[in-house]
């Protein structure tokens, strides 16, 4: 590995090549700002940014220790994952003049809302028009899933400026879905700049939390699932039937949104690598979670992720690069004083 020590000593063995590619790069980000983050972005505009939503998440966390740091990671990632990282996903309807994110249907067992309008109160209280709602939620997310460890997982770079839009159309295209197949989920992440590697990995996030059954009944029942010769063949058998038992009979089962079931059984509630040994058993509970064993280059990546330190190391990079999709940054978008409406 080639390690320059200097600048000087860096450019001039840059190969041509090399600087095309740094270009292409450089336009494919244009309008991403993602570089313009930094750590302790707040330390001078409101130093008690990143202590207040600290308090009030670990506050939240250890009255709800089980549900909550999933209801949080998941929202970073569905914020993440539409208009960028931009605390889209917190606007109501009513603040944008139609459906917003959150009234799309992927987003109906999302949570965590009241979490984050606690920060802003307090932020807005201590110092008011400074700390945006995008890196609210983003520091929240680290936070709740840090907890558990009594350190911080990642750390969480600063600077996003909130968006003036949300869509439902926009949440239910730009998000993945529970039945996609690899192919899918490999453009869904490479829309965003994130590769089959980022992918394997975040969908790691699968270590805590719950689902509903409608989001995986199609794979429990003959007839009703893309494979209608029968239940889906790569679901351990043993777990189908654990499945079934909690969810009901088919057809009735995918309808059945009032159910949840742990993503990760064995280690539901730690954020642990347990969730790639479960899927190299079978027990990746969403035909997007069985797909990662589909393509070679992603099966070939979730022995080593059964390792918790190899995983925990690899989560922080990924996550990271997450929290750096399509962020606002400058002078783009606001910093909104209430985070479920646009200022007037
Ligand atoms: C790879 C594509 C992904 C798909 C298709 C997907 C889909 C889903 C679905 C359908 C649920 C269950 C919702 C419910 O029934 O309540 C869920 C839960 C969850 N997802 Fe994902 N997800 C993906 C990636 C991610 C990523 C990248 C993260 C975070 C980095 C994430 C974090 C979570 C968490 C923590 C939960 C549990 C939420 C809770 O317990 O309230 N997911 N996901
Ligand atoms: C659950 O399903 C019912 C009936 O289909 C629907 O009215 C309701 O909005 C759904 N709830 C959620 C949280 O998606
Ligand atoms: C993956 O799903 C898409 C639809 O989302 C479909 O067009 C494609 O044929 C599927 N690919 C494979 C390999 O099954
Ligand atoms: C938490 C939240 O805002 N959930 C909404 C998600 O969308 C459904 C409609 O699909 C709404 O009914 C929920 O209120």
């Amino acid at each position: 590995m080639m390690r320059p020590t200097t600048s000087s000593s860096w450019m001039p063995s840059v190969s041509s090549a090399a600087l095309f590619a740094a270009t292409l790069v450089l336009l494919a980000g244009a309008g991403c700002d993602g570089a313009l983050l930094k750590a302790h972005f707040y330390r001078h505009s409101c130093p008690a940014a990143e202590a207040v939503v600290r308090d009030i998440v670990a506050a939240r966390v250890a009255a709800d220790p089980a549900a909550l740091p999933a209801k949080l990671l998941r929202l970073f990632f569905h914020d993440c994952f539409v208009r960028g990282c931009d605390a889209s996903v917190l606007l109501d309807s009513a603040a944008v003049g139609g459906a917003a994110e959150k009234d799309a249907a992927p987003n109906a067992s999302l949570g965590g809302y009241d979490v984050i309008d606690t920060a802003k109160a307090v932020l807005e209280a201590v110092c008011p028009g400074t700390v945006s709602c995008a890196d609210i939620v983003a520091l929240a997310a680290r936070d709740a899933v840090s907890l558990q460890f009594g350190r911080d997982l990642w750390d969480v770079q600063l600077g996003r400026r909130d968006g003036v839009a949300s869509r439902a159309s926009e949440a239910l295209a730009g998000l993945p879905s529970p039945s996609d197949n690899f192919t899918a989920l490999e453009a869904n992440f490479g829309a965003k700049g994130l590769d089959v590697k980022d992918l394997v990995i975040l969908s790691g996030a699968h270590t805590i939390g719950v689902a509903h059954c409608n989001t995986f009944a199609a794979r429990l029942s003959s007839g009703s699932g893309p494979n209608s010769g029968g239940a889906d063949p790569t679901l351990n058998a043993a777990y189908a039937a654990q499945l079934r038992a909690r969810c009901g009979p088919a057809p009735a089962a995918a309808s059945n949104n009032a159910t949840a079931v742990a993503m990760d059984p064995g280690s539901p509630a730690r954020f642990d690598a347990h969730y790639f040994v479960n899927l190299k058993l079978g027990r990746g509970l969403f035909t997007s979670d069985a797909a990662l064993l589909t393509d070679r280059r992603a099966a070939g990546m979730i022995h080593r992720l059964t390792k918790q330190g190899y995983f925990l190391q690899e989560f922080r990079n990924a996550v990271r690069k997450m929290g750096r999709v399509g962020v606002l940054t400058g002078e783009q978008g606001e910093i909104r004083r209430n985070c479920r409406a646009v200022n007037t």
